[in-house]
């Protein structure tokens, strides 16, 4: 089923558009990775001050480890889905395409994205509380919970906490390329979560045209100047029929 995409949205599917994509969990969602808020939200089950802060590591780091280790054998075991690979198909139509992400599931890069601002780092990468180095570690399951590094520090998951600095070049270069932008896309996101939440409206004070896809109106629907309802993995498939029309009536003029 395809949704009504407005003449000014269409306009903007040529090459020489700046576009920037940010997601967030729901462009997982069809893959199988559970969101965190709203309908079968995972904080719904779980207190994120339990799980997602440096206080509730230091506390009990197995139990905070045994949460992480459970969504990394979840995410090992599934597929990127039409959702990411339309992103992928994105930066090959527009000239300057930069992507964005809140998740730490590592989907766009298996669809085969090979630059992704990662906002809130990633699953797949560990980091030693005792020498700082990080690395990725793609084990799943972790043979022992709390992983050691080989110093024989404690290693912790390489993802940006409640109450945590996120990474400061992802999170320039995401501000720089959001206030550089032509068509800003928020994807999948509730944009509840600050900074990365500030993106959607700082493009529409740079004159971006912002364009959410999401199930249901989320707090970036302020922002929008055009809202898509429906599953990501839908509706940005449509969006790249739209690019190869597009394309094949330019090869048609040449
Ligand atoms: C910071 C990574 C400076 C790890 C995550 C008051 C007290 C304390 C702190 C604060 C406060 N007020 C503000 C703050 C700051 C805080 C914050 O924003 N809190 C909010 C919640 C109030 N932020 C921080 O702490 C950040 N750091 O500010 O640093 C600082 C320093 C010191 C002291 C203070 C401040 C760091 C935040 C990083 C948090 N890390 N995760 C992990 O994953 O384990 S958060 C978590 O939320 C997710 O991982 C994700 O990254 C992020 C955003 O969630 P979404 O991706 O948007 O997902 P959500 O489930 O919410 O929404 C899904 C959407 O998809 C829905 O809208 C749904 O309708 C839609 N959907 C579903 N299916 C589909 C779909 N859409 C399309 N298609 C579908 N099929
Ligand atoms: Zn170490």
């Amino acid at each position: 089923m395809s949704v009504p995409v407005s003449s000014k949205l269409r306009s903007l599917l040529v090459p020489s558009t700046r576009v920037v994509v940010f997601t967030g969990a729901g462009v997982s969602a069809e893959s199988g990775v559970p969101v965190f808020r709203g309908r079968n939200g995972i904080w719904n089950e779980f207190r994120v001050e339990e799980l997602a802060t440096p206080a509730a590591f230091a506390a009990d780091p197995r139990k905070v480890w045994e949460w992480y280790d459970w969504r990394r054998q979840l995410v090992s075991r599934i597929e990127p889905n039409a959702g990411h690979r339309a992103v992928v198909e994105f930066e090959r139509f527009f000239h300057s395409c930069v992507v964005i992400t809140q998740n730490v599931d590592g989907l766009h890069n298996r669809a085969g994205t090979q630059q992704v601002l990662k906002l809130h780092g990633d699953l797949w990468e560990v980091r030693c509380l005792s020498c700082g180095l990080s690395r990725t570690d793609l084990t799943s399951a972790l043979p022992s919970l709390p992983p050691s590094c080989d110093c024989g520090g404690m290693l912790r998951p390489g993802v940006v906490w409640f109450g945590e600095n996120l990474p400061l070049l992802a999170f320039e270069r995401a501000v720089d390329a959001t206030e550089r932008c032509d068509l800003f896309f928020s994807i999948g996101t509730s944009a509840e979560v600050y900074p990365a939440a500030h993106l959607p409206g700082i493009a529409r004070q740079h004159g971006a045209y912002v364009v959410e896809v999401n199930v249901e109106r989320s707090a970036a629907a302020e922002m929008a100047d055009e809202i898509l309802l429906g599953k990501s993995g839908e509706i940005l498939p449509q969006l790249v029929r739209y690019l190869r029309v597009e394309e094949a009536s330019s090869v048609e003029e040449m």
